[in-house]
């Protein structure tokens, strides 16, 4: 990995321990395979950046937007990104995603709701008028970047499916096919990848079920068709290919949660006062800018979100 900048290793960091040593094992056999190192990947072997692409009719601004700041290059959202089914390497999602098959896509919605059924991404996407949300995101390696996301409030979905009073908690679930995503062939996380939300942080305006980036539909290296995007939470918290939403009654466990309970707490909302155990959070690299700026709590979004959390102990509930 000598290509990497100091700033791009902590990876290796955020990576549970016996990951590390898979990570080493494969490493050792592409070397035995005289592969070489990360630059087989990166650089003598790279393929243009998968992207879906198919433009989104009538997408309108949205006062929720972000404003003022730059928006990350549209390449750079798909080539530099983390997305585990499809390998640990910030490239591997755009270089090996190309299997998954976007059309057809079905979210199954289950657990506390009136309305439980099979939903196709078509119909998901005709659900509510698709709005652009530029979102400042900031994954819990440290970095951050800008991006212009196509979508709609999570509530939007929410309220039409009629939740039952027992519904407190929501479960995302995302795709987790072997044939489809090399990387769920290796134990690195348990899958299928799992991410959850209060209900009231779920209905928060600023939750959106996204559909599309730069107005085209997703990449599949950031989670093609349907993902969720938290703009206050780590980037972790933003489950891709979801294909299963359910309405639950007890707190859910999460994917990073299970991997490391005392890294990664079920809240995750950013926060330059609460320390990773391994490293600081209070500062940040935004892709595309040298030095660091300083990480902003709730990611800058405490105006809107900050009542969702009062009287919590934020060291507590991580
Ligand atoms: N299913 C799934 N979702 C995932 C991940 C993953 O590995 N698998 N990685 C998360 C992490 S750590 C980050 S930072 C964001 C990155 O996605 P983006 O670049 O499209 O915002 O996806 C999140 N969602
Ligand atoms: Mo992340």
């Amino acid at each position: 990995m000598l290509i990497k900048r100091p700033s791009d290793i902590v990876p290796s960091e955020i990576t549970p321990q016996r990951v590390y040593e898979e990570r080493r094992q494969l490493l050792k056999g592409a070397l035995a395979l005289g592969l070489g190192t990360g630059l087989v990947g990166s650089t003598l072997l790279s393929t243009p950046p998968v992207h879906a692409g198919v433009k989104l009719a009538g997408v309108r601004k949205s006062p929720l937007s972000t404003s003022g700041e730059e928006l990350t290059p549209l390449n750079d959202v798909t080539t530099y990104t983390n997305f585990y089914e499809f390998g640990t390497d910030k490239k591997d999602p755009s270089e090996n995603s190309g299997k998954l098959r976007t059309r057809p896509w079905t979210v199954a919605i289950e657990g506390e709701v009136k309305k439980a059924k099979v939903m196709d991404v078509e119909e998901l996407l005709k659900l509510a008028p698709l709005e652009e949300r530029v979102y400042r995101m900031r994954c819990v390696e440290g970095w951050s970047m800008v991006i212009p996301w196509a979508g709609y409030s999570l509530s939007e979905l929410i309220k039409r499916l009629e939740p039952t009073g027992k519904a407190k908690y929501i479960e995302f679930i995302s795709l987790a096919d072997p044939e489809q995503m090399p990387g769920v062939n290796t134990p690195i996380l348990d899958w299928p990848y799992l991410e959850g939300l209060r209900m009231d942080e779920a209905m928060h305006p600023l939750a959106i079920l996204c559909l599309g980036l730069y107005g085209e539909t997703l990449p599949n290296a950031n989670g093609a068709p349907v993902k969720i995007v938290i703009p206050w939470k780590y980037g972790f918290k933003n489950g891709k290919s979801i294909v299963k939403i359910r309405f639950v009654e007890q707190q859910p466990k999460t994917t990073w949660q299970l991997a490391n309970p005392t890294e990664y707490g079920f809240y995750s909302n950013v926060n330059p006062a609460v320390d990773h155990p391994r490293w600081s959070q209070a500062k940040e690299r935004r892709i595309g800018e040298f030095g660091k700026r300083a990480t902003l709590l709730y990611n800058g979004y405490g105006d809107q979100v900050a009542s969702l959390y009062a009287g919590m102990d934020l060291r507590k509930f991580f």
